[in-house]
């Protein structure tokens, strides 16, 4: 059984007093709480976690593939674990588009997330280009078999499947389609790394997920959860998210 996971991405959002939206969260015994937070409140906000009991997990938007070195501006998936981390989003559509990412430096991190401890919530999706043109589930599987390195696993790896168009525009793909998507990262799961891996991994949904379409979305085939933006800053909105789960 796949334990649920509700995952808010605060992008580049938030100053110390933001902090005080995790007391307005809900109490959740069906699903993981993870809050992504800017790499300035991580160790704050693993602080206040601990202070309201520790249910809400931490993790980083982005790491580097390497551990040390001469790096500016970057940081190392130590880095995050040292500050109470434990997960890390990759890959995300807005750091391959802002940054020029691509698939293998994705593996990269990913390999280097797992060597510091942390789960990888790597990020695929297609453009609205590659929407229209019928290519979404030719560009899934070329950014599963590039993205996901050897050694993935169920438990360091979550798969939260973004099309891009629907990232901060309020569409939504619709239910058929994420349940299509969903199902066939599950079988590609399985052919690159067996049936375990495929029936065990998390993959959650992301874009403009809202508390008005979150249970709709929730309800659908293979959906284990949301990868939520900006509907996580509120505790408001991403304790009804929570809830809908
Ligand atoms: C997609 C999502 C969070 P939003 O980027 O990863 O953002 O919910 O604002 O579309």
């Amino acid at each position: 059984m796949r334990r649920k996971l509700a995952a808010g991405n605060w992008k580049m959002n938030g100053l110390d007093a933001a902090l005080s939206e995790l007391e307005g969260l809900p109490a959740a015994e069906n699903c993981d709480i993870l809050l992504c937070p800017p790499a300035t409140l991580l160790a704050p906000m693993v602080t206040k976690s601990v202070a309201l009991g520790g249910a809400i997990k931490v993790g980083g938007q982005d790491c580097h593939a390497n551990a040390t070195g001469a790096h500016t501006g970057d940081i190392a998936a130590e880095m995050l674990a040292d500050a109470g981390a434990g997960y890390v989003i990759l890959g995300h559509s807005e750091r391959r588009a802002d940054h020029g990412e691509t698939d293998a430096d994705v593996a990269a991190k990913s390999l280097a997330a797992r060597r510091a401890g942390l789960i990888a919530v790597v990020c695929i999706g297609e453009t609205e280009v590659q929407y229209k043109a019928g290519e979404t589930l030719d560009v899934i599987r070329t950014q599963m078999h590039g993205s996901l390195p050897p050694g993935s696993s169920l438990a360091n790896t979550v798969i939260a499947y973004e099309p891009v168009w629907a990232i901060g525009t309020g569409l939504v793909p619709t239910t058929e389609e994420i349940a299509q998507v969903h199902g066939f990262i599950r079988d590609e799961l399985a052919t690159q790394f067996g049936q375990g891996m495929a029936n065990g991994t998390r993959i959650l949904y992301g874009g403009s997920v809202k508390p008005g379409n979150a249970a709709e979305i929730f309800a659908t085939a293979d959906v284990d959860g949301a990868l939520v933006g900006g509907a996580s800053l509120k505790a408001a909105d991403f304790g009804a998210i929570i809830t809908a789960l």
